[in-house]
């Protein structure tokens, strides 16, 4: 994409999946900007082991490459700034407005899932060339573009949670528009990440675009699961739950929306 860092895109007809394959390359020592995107997955990957659907040509499956200059208690805006820009790609593509649910899926009006995003960090390797680049983080994103065209098409788990911008929009969408327009609207958003003002700037627009403060939620931890209102996103990307007279703050887990937020 010229003007931007991502100019090193490879384009997989099939891959297991886009986030193995950057991980790999950044063990090896790729820099900051490359992009992996694919026709096909055969093992795409959801988080907590689980998997991402998506029959062959018909979504965006890509994985960025980022080395931001992010203290490491930050690291999650370097998924939310994938996210956001995702979302003002299928604005400007598809006319569709998203919305974020913590921690980073993007969800229609109606509350049905139409992206999620992964970030994988592999902190423990070291660089081979001594540490002069800073630690990867390898941001994959699965956007809905074309598929599913109805509820006909999609696995009975999945029907009634999640949709596309084809449906939403009514008409087919071009996943490269939508990848391009994507990458476009990251660069200034990646820069952001590398300074103090910047990474306050995303994080604001990030509770900005959040759906789940303000709605009821349960939240589902490994060994316990509790109900309340979520509050707000603290600037550490905690989401902050009214329960029982207290706040929690949730770092990590499932968040289910238990009603849209009115
Ligand atoms: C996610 O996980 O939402 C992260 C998905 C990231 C996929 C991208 S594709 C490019 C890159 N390469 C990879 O290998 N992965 C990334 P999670 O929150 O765990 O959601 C997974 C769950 O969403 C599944 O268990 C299903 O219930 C549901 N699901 C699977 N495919 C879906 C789809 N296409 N649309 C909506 N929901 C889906």
């Amino acid at each position: 994409m010229p003007g931007t860092r991502f100019t090193d895109i490879r384009r997989f007809a099939s891959v297991d999946s886009t986030n193995r394959y950057l991980l790999d390359e950044a063990r090896a020592g790729a820099p900051d900007g490359v992009v992996a995107v694919a026709e096909h997955q055969s093992a795409g990957r959801g988080r907590l082991g689980r998997r991402w659907e998506a029959p062959r040509g018909t979504n965006l499956l890509v994985s960025v490459l980022l080395r931001p200059d992010l203290p490491s208690d930050l690291r999650y805006l370097a998924s939310a700034v994938v996210a956001l820009a995702a979302a003002e790609a299928a604005e400007e593509v598809a006319g569709v407005h998203l919305g974020v649910k913590w921690p980073n899926d993007l969800l229609a009006p109606d509350g049905r899932k139409v992206a999620g995003v992964l970030a994988e960090a592999d902190l423990a390797e070291p660089e081979p060339d001594g540490g002069e680049l800073l630690p990867p983080i390898v941001v994959g994103i699965g956007i809905n573009v074309n598929w599913p065209a109805g509820d006909a098409d999609l696995p009975e788990e999945l029907v009634g949670t999640a949709t596309s911008l084809r449906r939403l929009a009514d008409r087919p969408v071009d996943c490269g528009a939508v990848l391009a327009a994507l990458l476009e609207a990251l660069e200034p958003r990646a820069a952001d990440l590398g300074n103090p003002p910047g990474r306050l700037r995303q994080g604001g627009d990030l509770r900005s675009a959040c759906l789940t403060v303000g709605t009821p939620v349960r939240v589902e931890l490994a060994d316990q699961v509790f109900e309340g209102t979520a509050t707000d996103v603290t600037a550490e990307g905690h989401l902050l739950v009214e329960t029982g007279g207290q706040t929690r703050s949730v770092v990590a887990g499932d968040v289910v929306h238990l009603r849209p937020r009115d």
